[in-house]
């Protein structure tokens, strides 16, 4: 289990940004200011490159959520979607910066493309050069990933809807079939939601898929990444059905330890164990569902009475959450008069991943408070973790959606700034990422940074305070974007930094 593996500790130099393995004379572990790996490559050259590669691959991943969905539902996205999407003075400071990324949707393959080229063995070799490369990857993230897989989804399955839903794992039931869908694309999961109402079957949610179906059907979420084992161990899943991103490998042993039928549905994450039903088109959707719900079912009859006595017993407790904002049904008028009257200091944007390695009660215990004074929008795991404490109220914390609902948080920043008529880098709007563990989220803060934002990252960010490339990227983001880099991973010195900063945006 996860918290056994946690034992193995991560490499002080890579979790420094300073080993460099991109070629085969190395790894190279940098420890001193001045050293050089073997080609002659300095700290703060290596901690640009691995940021990149970061950025790059944070990015595939969210266009490939989009690409994916392209192909699914027949949709074309138009030459011009960048510049229809993004604010028309950013647009311009991007193009003017050299950071504005290629026109039409299908550049931000070559956009991922050159930046995984820049940041090879022996290409670029300039820290700056490749840094501004770091700020062009984030826009494509922002744009051809997440506002593209967002827009694609909501025109398929729909909108969200405030309302009201249930969290954590007691959302399992002892009663019943219970179905677990979990990853980032709700393609599958969608159909899953029809086929288990019509057989009666408990079908929750884990990570992004999960809030994907909270927010659109009000199905309960059962777990964020952290949780995703602790819900197979509770004996009580009889179908782990999984998309792709966020999905660990150790669930393939876990569910041969349960009678769990690990089920995978994208061509590009394949498990050991798992029985594979590829979801492509709506057809394959429908078809796997019913399939799937049909394993789950026969599968009950292999659940162990014990395991259904220890759940009852122990497992029973639910969080209540507000979830379902959007863009549409933000009241961003009342907000920004809220800001305008200086009765809200600003609004924080609590977003990513709840790394286990960090502590989240802490986390948890900063935002309850800064909550007073800002309003919170959040999303993804962060969000989860904030609601499983019962911070999701719909009046001082709003749940925005999964991690490419980001784009709900970026729309709305940009209405707010307009109705203020500010831009975003003069509006005290920040981006929080307390507890990064995947490239994804290093990718989401960079777009808000790009936006104007004052990005915050806690802990293991690929670049250390204080380093030169870190005092690079900062300078770098004020002068193309407005934006501002905060790397705190000290919760107490984060509000700090997070009431200077809005009370320096509000008197500028
Ligand atoms: O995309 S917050 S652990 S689940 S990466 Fe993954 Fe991080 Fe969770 Fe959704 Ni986002």
């Amino acid at each position: 289990m996860l918290k056994d593996r946690l034992k193995l500790h991560p490499c002080p130099s890579g979790k420094a940004g300073n080993c460099c393995k991109g070629c085969f004379m190395g790894p190279c572990r940098l420890s001193g200011p001045d050293a050089e790996g073997v080609c002659g490559a300095s700290q703060e050259l290596i901690a640009a490159k691995n940021l990149l590669r970061t950025l790059a691959a944070g990015a595939a991943a969210h266009c490939g959520h989009a690409a994916h969905l392209l192909e699914f539902t027949g949709a074309k996205l138009p030459g011009d979607y960048l510049k229809n999407k993004a604010p028309g003075y950013l647009y311009k400071a991007w193009k003017a910066a050299g950071i504005l990324p290629g026109q039409g949707w299908n550049s931000c393959f070559k956009e991922i493309s050159e930046a995984l080229h820049a940041s090879a063995m022996g290409v670029s070799a300039d820290p700056h050069d490749l840094l501004k490369r770091c700020l062009r990857t984030a826009i494509v993230d922002g744009y051809h990933g997440m506002y593209a897989a967002t827009g694609l989804e909501d025109a398929r399955f729909g909108a969200p809807k405030v309302r009201g839903g249930t969290l954590d794992l007691g959302c399992l039931s002892a009663d019943k079939v219970n179905i677990a869908v979990h990853g980032h694309e709700p393609a599958l999961a969608e159909a899953m939601a029809d086929e288990a109402a019509r057989r009666g079957a408990n079908l929750v949610g884990v990570c992004c898929t999960g809030v994907s179906l909270l927010s659109r059907r009000g199905i309960p979420l059962a777990a964020h990444f952290t949780l995703q084992e602790d819900i197979v161990a509770t004996g009580m899943v009889e179908a782990m059905v999984v998309d792709s991103q966020c999905v660990m490998p150790s669930l393939s042993d876990l569910c041969e330890c349960y009678h769990t039928r690990l089920i995978t549905t994208s061509p590009l994450a394949r498990m050991p164990g798992a029985v594979h039903l590829p979801v492509r088109t709506p057809e394959d959707a429908r078809a796997a569902a019913k399939k799937a719900v049909a394993m789950a079912i026969a599968a009950r009859r292999s659940r162990k009475r014990s395991h259904e006595t220890a759940f009852r017993r122990g497992h029973t407790a639910t969080a209540r959450a507000v979830a379902g904002f959007s863009e549409g049904t933000v009241d961003a008028r009342g907000i920004a008069s809220r800001l305008r009257s200086g009765e809200l200091k600003g609004v924080i944007a609590a977003v990513g991943c709840v790394n286990p390695r960090t502590a989240p009660r802490a986390w948890v215990k900063a935002f309850r408070e800064l909550g007073s004074e800002y309003l919170i929008l959040t999303t993804g795991c962060m969000a989860f973790e904030l609601g499983r404490h019962g911070l999701l109220d719909g009046k001082s914390v709003l749940h925005m959606g999964s991690c490419v609902n980001n784009a709900r948080i970026a729309g709305t920043f940009a209405r707010l700034a307009g109705l203020c008529g500010k831009r975003i880098s003069e509006m005290p709007l920040m981006v929080s990422c307390p507890m990064p563990m995947t490239e994804k989220s290093a990718a989401i803060g960079f777009f808000f940074a790009a936006l104007g934002c004052a990005a915050h990252f806690g802990g293991h960010f690929p670049a250390k305070p204080g380093s030169a490339a870190a005092v690079m990227l900062g300078g770098l983001l004020q002068k193309e974007c407005g934006g501002e880099l905060i790397l705190e991973p000290d919760p107490r010195r984060f509000m700090d930094k997070a009431r200077d900063i809005a009370s320096r945006r509000i008197q500028a």
